[in-house]
């Protein structure tokens, strides 16, 4: 009996007394006290009725216990499916809807609301930001092992949601192999080792947090400093401790406006990885000045896991995102037809890395995935003859605001509903600590919808991060002669 992740990335720990997880308050779960609780749990997803390939929706606080739950939909067979916790109410109804989980697992703030969501048809464990709950509850009176369900390479083991250009978020179906070989490919180019002990401050229900970050330190062996959220003054008392840090643009200017960062602090770290937005180039060459290390910057997408990555040994080149990963192939296109180096095009995707297709979606993934098994990312990009890879752009319409994607479309397709807009265009200008900040046009023939009007009818459609920071009232939205709106003529008139 055979089971990809679980085989990998939990079973080999089973006996290890060595530091896995340290929390906030200082207390340490080992390898065998994680592989355990994966057990634990694993059994009650069983009693709820969860088998092999059911959905088990997440909605819940970063905790050791969420991260012991992924392991257990692993070791249970079941498909592990993270919400953002910023999600609202009417978001979440949309993924429950399309996932038709056979569990919800959410903090218990959000319980009636999405008992109520669900019709009360699916069960809801509760798992409390403290960690109590009725899932832990339940897990601490299971046995400590359980037998593990068998999976094939190909079978899913999650379905992480992405927002698309046309509002409607997909849900990308990983399977095991596509999720292992990512973490063995990281692993082996990072020089990821038992040694290491990894800062983890990142969200756990996106690709970097848990499968880029957890699953190359669960296949490594790796300590984890598991925070339960971004706090820069514990990322900076944690440092000397460490040895890698992984985070999102975001975290690096944030700790380049902090004076205790300098070589002394880092002298026992060996890794800062970025990703997720694009760094700046000012960014990497400021934070080589400051601590003489040079951030590695990769680049990946939730469908295709990690696809490219600046060399570990070799030179780490600022406003580049590297090479294509081992056993995966990366083409710059025009029409699917590979262009020359140098030359700016689509960047495709082909590898164990990339997913299996959209959730219930097959015309989705048909247009964005090739015959040829290429994965159309919708970013721009160039590569030199020895096949480094620049990206210069996006072709999908998309802000990404410290890491966090916004797909302007879900954001107009709210504010075209409120009564008295005639229409809107949603756009990102350049912000200093996101990277990017999204601003909203509004032609209205409402006198009354002001920028507080506008807000609050946004407010409970959306999670906060996706709220314009401004609305601009304007008589008409600028268009080319197709119609069609030119957003980059509002981004220069408003970027400032
Ligand atoms: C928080 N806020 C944001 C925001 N994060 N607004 C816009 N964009 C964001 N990213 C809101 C808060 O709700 C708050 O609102 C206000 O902005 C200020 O919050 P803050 O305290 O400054 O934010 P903080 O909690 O420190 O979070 C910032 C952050 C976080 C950068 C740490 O956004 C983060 O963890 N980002 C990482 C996202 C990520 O994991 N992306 C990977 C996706 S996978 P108010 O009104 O309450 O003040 C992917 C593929 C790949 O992209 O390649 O990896
Ligand atoms: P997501 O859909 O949330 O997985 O986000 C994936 C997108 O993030 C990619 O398609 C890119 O546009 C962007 N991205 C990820 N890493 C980088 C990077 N290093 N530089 C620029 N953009 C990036």
């Amino acid at each position: 009996m055979t089971n990809t992740l679980y085989d990998a990335l939990i079973a080999p720990h089973a006996q290890s007394d060595a530091p896995f997880l340290t929390l906030d308050d200082g207390s340490v779960q080992s390898f065998a006290g994680f592989v355990e609780r994966v057990a634990q749990i694993a059994h009650v997803l069983t009693h709820q009725g969860v088998v092999a390939g059911d959905r088990v929706v997440v909605h819940a606080p970063k905790l050791a216990d969420t991260i012991a739950l992924y392991g257990a939909c692993v070791q249970a067979g079941a498909v592990y499916l993270p919400l953002n916790s910023a999600y609202t109410e009417s978001e979440l109804a949309y993924f429950i809807q399309d996932a038709a989980p056979s569990l919800i697992v959410c903090d218990a703030k959000g319980e009636a609301s999405l008992n109520g969501i669900s019709d009360n048809a699916t069960p809801v464990l509760t798992l409390a930001a403290d960690g109590t709950g009725t899932l832990s509850k339940e897990a601490n009176e299971q046995s400590k092992t359980f037998m593990t369900v068998a999976r094939e390479p190909e079978d899913l083991a999650a379905l992480l949601y992405t927002s698309g250009t046309t509002g409607r978020s997909k849900g990308a179906m990983m399977s095991h192999k596509n999720l292992l070989s990512n973490a063995q490919s990281l692993t082996d180019l990072w020089q990821i080792t038992e040694a290491d002990r990894l800062i983890h401050a990142l969200p756990i229900f996106h690709t970097h947090g848990l499968f880029v970050a957890m699953n190359t330190s669960l296949l490594a062996g790796a300590q984890v400093r598991f925070m339960s959220a971004f706090d820069l003054g514990a990322i900076i008392d944690e440092i000397p401790e460490s040895t890698m840090l992984m985070g999102v643009p975001t975290f690096y200017t944030r700790l380049l406006g902090d004076a205790r960062l300098d070589q002394a602090l880092v002298r026992n770290m060996r890794l800062f990885v970025s990703g997720s937005a694009p760094l700046l180039a000012e960014t990497h060459t400021t934070f080589e000045d400051r601590t003489g290390h040079r951030i590695l910057e990769r680049y990946g997408m939730t469908e295709t896991n990690m696809i490219t990555s600046n060399p570990f040994d070799g030179e780490r080149l600022a406003g580049t995102v590297g090479y294509a990963l081992p056993g995966t192939q990366v083409e710059i296109t025009n029409d699917g037809a590979p262009v020359k180096p140098g030359e700016i095009g689509m960047i495709e995707v082909r590898g164990d890395n990339v997913f299996q297709g959209y959730w219930n979606m097959p015309e989705k993934t048909a247009e964005e995935m090739r015959d040829n098994g290429f994965f159309i990312t919708g970013d721009l990009g160039v590569k030199t003859e020895d096949g480094r890879i620049t990206i210069v752009g996006r072709q999908k319409d998309l802000i990404i605001s410290g890491g966090y994607n916004i797909y302007p479309k879900e954001v107009e397709d709210v504010i075209n509903d409120i009564d008295g807009v005639v229409e809107s265009a949603v756009f990102g200008v350049p912000h200093a600590d996101f990277g990017e900040s999204i601003l909203a046009a509004v032609v209205s023939e409402n006198d009354s919808l002001d920028q507080d009007a506008l807000a609050s009818r946004v407010e409970p459609h959306l999670a906060q991060f996706k709220h314009p920071r401004r609305y601009i009232i304007t008589k008409a939205l600028p268009r080319n002669t197709m119609g069609k709106v030119q957003k980059n003529l509002l981004r220069d008139e408003y970027g400032a």
